[in-house]
């Protein structure tokens, strides 16, 4: 069933029915009803788990697999990106209300000379859901500030993520940064984004590789002995 207008808006809808409508609104780019609907989901008592997964990371996949098989175009990618963003803003406090004590710090950044910050923002959001304190550099990041960021505020992960393949060579930067100043072992590094993998990881010697956003929950929980389901 697709939700075409905004007359759909105005009945009761299910907790499904409200997902699937904000994540084709999304796909769609419809920013102000992404924000509508995602008011109207919290409001109504859907998990705001279930908001993030459910409607605003599967509608951003959505997008983003359609951009891959050229039947969008990126204008449309990123109107899709500004309507998630509408979303999470609503999201983004709830989710750090759910889990009160941190597991852990994580400094979270994309490399230098990269300006993708899309994916690298959903890991920050998902991992500060599953309980995570994460210290979010932002884009471009200067390989010293990742390593300087963690001793400073003694966080134990960095998370790096890089969506070109010319600064995936920034990853094994930081790497090395840590292996020079004796840190492996006590600061774990991440690495994620579309054109890396895990081979890249192993072969710069990164202690993990995230596939997606969920999956780099898993991976950091992993690294810090904490038991995760998925
Ligand atoms: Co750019 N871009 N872009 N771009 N862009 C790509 C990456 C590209 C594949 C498009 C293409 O040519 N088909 C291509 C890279 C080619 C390559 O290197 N092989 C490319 C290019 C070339 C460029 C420019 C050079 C274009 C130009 O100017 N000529 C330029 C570079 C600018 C720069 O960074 N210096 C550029 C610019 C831009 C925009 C600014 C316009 C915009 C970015 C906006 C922004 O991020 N604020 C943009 C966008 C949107 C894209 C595409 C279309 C979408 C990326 C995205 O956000 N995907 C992208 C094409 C594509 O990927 N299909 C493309 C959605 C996001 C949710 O997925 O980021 O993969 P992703 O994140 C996933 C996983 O990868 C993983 O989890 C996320 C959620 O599941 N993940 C991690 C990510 N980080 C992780 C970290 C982890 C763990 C998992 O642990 C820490």
């Amino acid at each position: 069933m697709r939700y075409e207008g905004s007359t759909a808006d105005t009945r009761k809808m299910s907790d499904t029915e409200i997902l699937q409508a904000i994540a084709e609104s999304l796909e769609r780019g419809d920013h102000e009803r992404v924000r509508r609907l995602t008011r109207q989901a919290i409001e109504g008592g859907t998990p705001v788990g279930q908001i993030l997964h459910g409607a605003l990371i599967a509608g951003m996949k959505v997008a983003s697999d359609r951009f891959r098989r050229h039947e969008i175009f990126l204008p449309d990618v990123l109107l899709a990106a500004k309507a998630m963003y509408a979303g999470l803003e609503l999201l983004k406090p709830l989710l750090g209300q759910e889990n009160v004590s941190s597991l852990g710090k994580v400094v979270l950044g994309t490399v230098r000379g990269d300006l993708h910050d899309i994916g690298k923002n959903l890991v920050g959001v998902m991992l500060t859901g599953a309980g995570f304190e994460v210290i979010d550099l932002g884009h471009d990041v200067v390989s010293e500030r990742f390593v300087d960021t963690a001793l400073a505020e003694n966080a134990s992960i960095i998370g790096m993520s890089a969506l070109l393949t010319t600064t995936m060579p920034r990853m094994r930067e930081v790497v090395e940064l840590l292996k020079q100043r004796n840190l492996p072992g006590r600061i774990r590094t991440i690495i994620g984004g579309a054109p890396v993998s895990a081979e890249f990881a192993r072969e710069i010697g990164a202690d993990a590789y995230g596939y997606d956003a969920a999956n780099a929950v898993v991976r950091v929980s992993s690294l810090l002995g904490i038991r995760v389901s998925g």
